[in-house]
């Protein structure tokens, strides 16, 4: 299973962590070749090596060692890493459960954990339609609707767009929409997700799997 955790993080001296932390887009793709060609396995690569990387570079950014072009630059590394892995980790879409919709809230254009959450919910049999970034409360409540889904799953990562998960809520029961809210992203807590009325909250992909099965045994 994808853990998505940086408990047992890799060595600044790996490659792939190299790769991301300095935004090496063009070669990211041979270098995941060669980790794979040595044996690593594709969602030990994505805990050990790419997500404690983006983990630093937003450190480096915060305690501004980076800048901006270096903030997209790894990010888009990152994201063609987690590409050249993708195929190896989806499970088939036959014997689909429930249907998730997924976005990061509006405002908000942090996609990486939420393409994660995607990824892991897929694994593990569910019908799930990404939205994507920068998504207005009322469509996510209308594909809600439309595709009758029984979970809605917001991601954001800034304290400035953390409250638009409170505008989806609040959408949900004005619309009389059945579907539960659950919330991840860095940013977020269990007792935010209190005190918004979410029905749950995670903290990385691979308890969103769990989180979203255990709403569903109760309903
Ligand atoms: Co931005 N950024 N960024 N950024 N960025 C942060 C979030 C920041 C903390 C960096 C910092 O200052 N240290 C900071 C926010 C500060 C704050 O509000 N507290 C920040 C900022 C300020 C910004 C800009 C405003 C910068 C600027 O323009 N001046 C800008 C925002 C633009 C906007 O959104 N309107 C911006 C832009 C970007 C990039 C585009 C360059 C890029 C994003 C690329 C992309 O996503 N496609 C980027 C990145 C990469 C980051 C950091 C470095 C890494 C985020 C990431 O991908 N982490 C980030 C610093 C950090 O978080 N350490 C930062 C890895 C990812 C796997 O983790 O998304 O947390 P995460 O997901 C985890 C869990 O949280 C959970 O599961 C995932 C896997 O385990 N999870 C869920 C996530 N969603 C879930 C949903 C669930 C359940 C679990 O249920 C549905």
């Amino acid at each position: 299973m994808l853990v998505t955790s940086a408990k047992a993080a890799k060595k600044p001296g790996d490659p792939v962590y190299q790769a991301v932390l300095k935004g090496n887009r063009e070669k990211i793709g041979v270098i995941v070749d060669q980790a794979l060609a040595e044996g690593r396995q594709p969602k030990e690569i994505i805990e050990t090596s790419l997500i404690p990387a983006i983990n630093q570079v937003g450190k480096y950014f915060e305690d501004q060692t980076y800048f901006l072009p270096q903030l997209i630059a790894s990010a888009e590394a990152m994201e063609k890493g987690i590409a050249r892995l993708t195929p190896l980790l989806s499970a088939d879409a036959k014997d689909q459960k429930a249907t998730v919709i997924l976005a990061t809230v509006e405002g908000d254009i942090h996609d990486i954990g939420k393409n994660l959450v995607a990824l892991m919910l897929r694994n593990y049999g569910y019908r799930v339609l990404d939205l994507g970034k920068d998504v207005s409360a009322e469509k996510i409540v209308a594909a809600a609707v439309k595709e009758g889904a029984a979970i809605i799953g917001l991601s954001a990562l800034m304290t400035t767009t953390m409250m638009r998960m409170k505008d989806v809520v609040d959408c949900v029961r004005e619309k009389g929409c059945s579907s539960k809210v659950i919330i991840g992203g860095a940013v977020t807590t269990q007792s935010f997700a209190d005190e918004i009325g979410a029905d749950g909250y995670s903290g990385d992909a691979a308890s969103a799997v769990t989180l979203v099965d255990h709403l569903l045994e109760n309903q």
